[in-house]
């Protein structure tokens, strides 16, 4: 497929792929790793869990290899909180410094750029028993975590990312292991709205020591993103959708960019006696927080109708791509327009030019694809081969999408698809698998761990020579 017609992708994009620690490190006690909320977790019925992935931990020379083999520009990874401070504050682990010095060193080495997420799901387990995002001292916590970060990674990493899909931990936290309620809690949504404020506020900290201690590094958010589509042109059906829009996407990046709580938001949770308390200097924080670019994560759009009083007061239900609905607020359909995964999530490439036209009117800011992709059953054949074309198809689609924006007239830095490798899955184990890169193990048997170029890797590495110019 050739674009010959649209504008082209800027010189210096960043094509790469993204991972996050705990879904592929594997390790998760070694070398004085302290355990994440991941590891504690109740693995879900059916699923691996997290202590080998695809033990990246001790693989990842040779899984950079493989990047560098496809002319990655980028990787995207995340640094897990718990293997640089095991019990989420106080003695830093020497060895968990020396991992991620390596890890990045051996990107550098290949000239692939590290954009490092600080915080991808995996709260230490420690801070949990300390009340998690609840406690207001999370704050100075990620707060600490992120010095430590600069401090010995700033010299080699430019791109930094905050808190990975906060909208995901608010909205869908229980389906993702991240959710703590401290015991005694009577209003969940208040709880839920004010560990959110403590992220928000954490971040905008985090992004001003950033550009305090690193003057030339650059940092963003990284939600997720997808554009609400109302299922009618019924104008109810048009709130409906402005009202997801605003709690599942707005919110985030209002915040991120203009520190301030996007209204709709605001007066549904103060109907419900759910508006944060805000601590002193928490507004001065966030509005001097400024991010250099967005970050995103897309994989699909929502189609949603008014709510005829069917939807149950369920806030935190469903998962990344899929709920019901809040009561009141909207009620999520189906749309007939679009296709599925085999996983249930629906394909919508012309929804992501969509959404990348849509951010960019709002907020003008560079952006930076952290993730999309598509989650897919995977066979390896007799003789080594993965014939992955309908990854294929899915990252074509959406990458010509890009193009589309580009020539509308969106900045982007970058596509970093999920994901490089494969890994676990946030609940549907590895069967779920998204990578270029495949992995010979099943959901519980180790296999031997070898690793395979999908033919999708194979088509990637075409692309990137290309700059995006053969697809
Ligand atoms: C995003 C997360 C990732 C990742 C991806 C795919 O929400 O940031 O961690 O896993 O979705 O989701 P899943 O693993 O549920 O298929």
């Amino acid at each position: 497929m050739k674009n010959e017609k649209l504008a082209s992708f800027p010189e210096n994009f960043f094509w790469g792929a993204s991972t996050s620690a705990y879904q592929v490190e594997g390790a998760n006690l070694e070398d004085g790793k302290g355990p994440s909320c991941q590891d504690v977790k109740e693995v879900p019925e059916g699923t691996s869990d997290l202590t080998v992935c695809a033990d990246h931990y001790h693989h990842y020379k040779e899984d950079i290899a493989l990047m560098a083999e496809m002319g990655f520009k980028s990787y995207r990874f995340s640094i897990a909180w718990t293997r640089i401070l095991p019990e989420g504050t106080g003695e830093i682990n020497q060895k968990g410094i020396d991992f991620y010095n390596d890890l990045i060193n051996e990107c550098l080495k290949y000239g692939i750029e590290p954009i490092v997420t600080m915080f991808h799901f995996d709260m230490p387990a420690a801070l949990d028993k300390r009340g998690s995002w609840s406690n207001p001292d999370s704050v100075e916590w990620f707060v600490n975590f992120a010095s430590i970060l600069f401090q010995n990674f700033g010299d080699r990493v430019k791109y930094w990312l905050t808190i990975n899909e906060q909208n995901m931990l608010t909205l869908v936290g229980p389906v993702i292991g991240t959710l703590t309620i401290p015991e005694g809690t009577t209003n969940v949504l208040k709880e839920i709205y004010q560990q959110n404020h403590h992220m928000l506020v954490a971040q905008a900290k985090a992004m001003v020591l950033c550009h305090e201690m690193l003057p030339e590094a650059k940092i963003g958010p990284a939600p997720n993103i997808s554009l609400v589509y109302p299922a009618t042109c019924k104008p109810e059906d048009v709130i409906a959708a402005q009202n997801f829009n605003a709690i599942r996407n707005w919110l985030y990046l209002d915040m991120a960019v203009y520190g301030i709580y996007n209204a709709i938001v605001w007066n549904w949770l103060k109907k419900y006696d759910a508006t944060p308390t805000f601590a002193p200097g928490d507004e001065d924080a966030m509005k001097n927080a400024h991010p250099d670019f967005i970050g995103f994560n897309y994989y699909n759009t929502a189609t949603v109708a008014a709510d005829d009083g069917s939807i149950p007061f369920d806030p935190i239900g469903g998962d990344q791509q899929n709920s019901n609905g809040i009561a009141g607020m909207y009620k999520s359909v189906r749309n007939e327009y679009l296709g599925k995964t085999e996983f249930g999530w629906e394909i919508d490439p012309v929804g992501f030019r969509a959404t990348i036209r849509e951010m960019y009117s709002r907020y003008h800011l560079p952006m930076l694809v952290t993730e999309n992709g598509l989650g897919a059953y995977d066979t390896l054949t007799e003789d080594g081969k993965i014939h992955d074309q309908y990854r294929i198809k899915y990252l074509q689609d959406h990458i010509h999408q890009i193009q589309e924006a580009i020539n509308d007239g969106a900045e982007m830095l970058g596509y970093n698809p999920w994901s490089a490798i494969d890994l676990i899955s946030t609940h549907e184990g590895m069967k779920k698998r998204y990578g270029f890169i495949y992995v010979d193990r099943d959901e519980f048997d180790l296999g031997t761990l070898k690793r395979y170029l999908k033919d999708s890797g194979y088509w990637y590495k075409k692309v990137i020579a290309s700059n995006g110019a053969d697809l």
